[in-house]
């Protein structure tokens, strides 16, 4: 099929990228944001979030003229929704973006065009909901239109490479759709491409995200089982690990990100009554937060309203400026509440209010004059930062470590107290 043009609707993380490349590709891009600052920033090179490598792709694509940014849709060879579907505080999937975003398709669907939904979403959301608001046009999906549901996989941080190497799954809602999406992606895509259909492929995407999610919560079980045994939890996750079929992840102070927190509840709310494993694995992950703030008082050894803490390290996971659904973010603003003196710092947001929280300028700053510093995200300059620079700052501070970033050994001249979260001994 003709796919000379494409439409691509949500310009976030997913589908910035996934445009940019299209247009680096010789494609001509429409990339459609309904946020008018995401859309203005855009037009002039600036980008509203951070990805390795994304502002050059993405200011070449625009200076080129191959991606043109815009507050609405036009017609196209094919459309790509890539929004997001947040949940509602029920747990429940929020699917208002996905059907905007294809609402806002129908006025320019025509016959022989292709439609894709990457957004991550509940098992039939393709066939159920996204299919007949497009028929909304008079036009029949599968017969006069192609629809197929190709999951976006990529990893936070590595996008742009990922987007190309990784294998692709499209799932069209006949084999037709599925050929057209396997033409499109074929573009810029190397990895392996699988066609399946359309319902396949959205369960595929929340399996797999489900799998790493219970995982997690499996090691973050180990981690408080550890802790009560005396045992260091790292220790025997790598010994574990010997065993050629055994693979623990790590422990942590939770699950955070919009994916793995995310879309489990999309399995357990379609199908409640079959999915114990997948809820209770939520609810660990979850709770794992308050696991750490109480290690964080046996620490400390005395209330958290009369203590003064550092944290470093507010984003979802380390080497990102992503702060949604952190369980760093969620800790710190427990600390605050609780009363106690918070000083954080993220290499990545330095001297910015998140959330409600000031981040110094400096790591030094956060961690000057404070009973305890707590370490939540592996951030490759918090990792880098030794225990005698810790000591320089601070010389009377405790360290708690909850993503085994440091050794023990490495504090022990320093005088400095080393706790880490999962080590009981
Ligand atoms: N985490 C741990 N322990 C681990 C690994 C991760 O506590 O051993 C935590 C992280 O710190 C973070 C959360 O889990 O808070 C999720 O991080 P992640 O790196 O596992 O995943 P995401 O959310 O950044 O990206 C995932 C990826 N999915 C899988 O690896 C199966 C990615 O490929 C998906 O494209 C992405 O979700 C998505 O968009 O769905």
């Amino acid at each position: 099929m003709n796919l000379e043009k494409i439409c691509v609707l949500g310009l976030g993380y997913i589908g910035l990228p996934t445009a940019s490349t299209f247009a680096s590709h010789a494609v001509k891009v429409i990339g459609v944001d309904v946020n008018p600052h995401v859309v203005q920033s855009l037009q002039n090179g600036i980008l509203h979030i951070y990805e390795p490598g994304l502002r050059t792709i993405v200011q070449a694509a625009v200076q080129s003229g191959n991606l043109v940014i815009k507050p609405q849709p036009e017609a196209a060879d094919a459309f790509i929704i890539a929004v997001p579907t947040p949940f509602k505080d029920s747990k429940k999937a929020d699917l208002a973006y996905v059907e905007a975003a294809t609402e806002s398709i129908v006025p320019f669907l025509r016959p022989g065009n292709l439609v894709i939904l990457e957004s991550t979403s509940p098992p039939l959301t393709t066939i159920n909901v996204v299919a007949p608001i497009l028929e909304k046009s008079g036009l029949k999906a599968g017969v006069d239109f192609k629809l197929a549901y190709s999951p976006e996989r990529v990893l936070p941080g590595q996008i742009l490479r990922e987007l190309i190497e990784n294998a692709r799954v499209i799932g069209g809602i006949n084999q037709e759709s599925a050929e057209a999406g396997r033409d499109l992606y074929r573009i810029f895509v190397r990895g392996d491409i699988i066609l399946t259909d359309a319902t396949t492929a959205e369960m595929v995407k929340l399996m797999e995200n489900t799998t790493r999610d219970v995982n997690i919560a499996l090691a973050n079980e180990f981690s408080r089982l550890a802790d009560r045994f005396g045992v260091d939890v790292w220790e025997a996750i790598q010994i574990a690990n010997l065993h050629p079929r055994i693979n623990i992840l790590s422990p942590g102070p939770g699950v955070g990100g919009h994916c793995i927190s995310v879309d489990p509840w999309f399995l357990v709310e379609a199908a409640p009554d079959i999915t114990p494993l997948i809820l209770s694995a939520r609810q660990v992950n979850d709770e794992q937060p308050t696991f750490v703030v109480d290690l964080l008082k046996r620490v400390l050894g005395k209330p958290l309203a009369e203590s003064s803490i550092a944290i470093l390290g507010l984003a979802y996971k380390p080497n990102v400026d992503d702060m949604r659904e952190s369980p760093a973010v969620e800790i710190t603003q427990h600390l605050i509440k609780a009363g106690a003196q918070v000083k954080a710092h993220d290499p990545f947001l330095p001297g910015k209010e998140i959330q409600g929280i000031q981040t110094t300028n400096t790591i030094e700053e956060a961690i000057q004059n404070v009973d305890v510093l707590v370490l939540l995200v592996a951030h490759q300059q918090l990792k880098d930062l030794t225990a005698e620079k810790i000591k320089a700052a601070n010389a009377n501070v405790i360290v708690l470590d909850t993503v085994n970033a440091w050794t023990i050994e490495s504090f022990n001249d320093t005088g400095i107290k080393l706790y880490k979260l999962g080590v009981g001994k």
